[in-house]
């Protein structure tokens, strides 16, 4: 869900309306609880603008083409939740999901995707938890993209909450890829028919080449580093 989303669910919530079951007798924490996520969510957004506004201002190449900020519904954390066997506390599931609040980077290049991941998880108050590298190592069904779990500090009135955010960063080809997989995989759910996966896997390499093929374009017009 976008951000105005999850503002119109929390002001729902506020306003009693009824909750998935294992939230109903907590609804007040429940809302405070995203609402932080929903900050955190902010912080990373406010990173990534600058960083993009400052490299273009300075003339440099600006390596990110779009961002998409998500917090997860409470539908989807309990079906996360019921999935990986974490109890329905908030405790527990503060502790043990970490992409409840997400934000996808769409990136030019193959190498903007790391340089990207290297401005943001260089700045002092960005502590790197975890990579996953699905660039350079592809899921079986082709999957690409470089996914970080970051913790960033929000400033509340009485306290500091440190915050899981989970990073993606893709190319636009990469995207692509993802979102039409997505949507096949929700159309054929539970099982993608083998013709159909082999497709999907040949399409992921297709686009593979293509990010070399413009990264190397793109070299060859700008030279090595812009
Ligand atoms: P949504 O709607 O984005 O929330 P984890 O328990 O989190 O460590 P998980 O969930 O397998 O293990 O994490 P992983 O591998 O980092 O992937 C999480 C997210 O990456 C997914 O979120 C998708 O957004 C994306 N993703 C991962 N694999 C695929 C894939 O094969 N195809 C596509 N299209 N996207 C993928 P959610 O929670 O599934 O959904």
């Amino acid at each position: 869900m976008t951000t105005e989303d999850a503002d119109r669910e929390i002001t729902r919530w506020a306003s009693g309306h009824p909750l998935p079951e294992p939230f109903r007798d907590i609804s007040e924490e429940l809302s405070h609880f995203l609402l932080v996520y929903k900050f955190g969510l902010a912080e990373i957004g406010t990173k990534i603008g600058i960083l993009a506004e400052e490299l273009t201002h300075r003339g440099r190449h600006n390596p990110i083409e779009h961002v998409s900020p998500r917090l997860k519904t409470t539908s989807s954390i309990t079906a996360k939740a019921k999935r990986i066997g974490c109890p329905l506390t908030l405790d527990d599931l503060r502790l043990r999901i970490r992409d409840i609040a997400g934000i996808r980077i769409v990136c030019s290049f193959v190498s903007d995707v790391y340089t990207v991941a290297d401005m943001l998880t260089r700045q002092p108050d960005v502590t790197l938890l975890q990579t996953k590298d699905y660039v350079a190592k592809p899921k079986a069904n082709g999957y690409r993209s470089l996914h970080l779990i970051v913790e960033i500090p929000v400033f509340l009135s009485e306290r500091v909450v440190h915050v899981p955010v989970e990073v993606q960063l893709r190319t636009a080809a990469m995207d692509f890829w993802a979102s039409l997989e997505h949507k096949i995989h929700y159309k054929y759910d539970p099982a993608v028919p083998g013709a159909l996966r082999e497709e999907l896997a040949a399409a992921a390499e297709d686009a593979a080449r293509l990010d070399r093929r413009m990264e190397r374009l793109h070299r060859e017009i700008h030279g090595p580093r812009v």
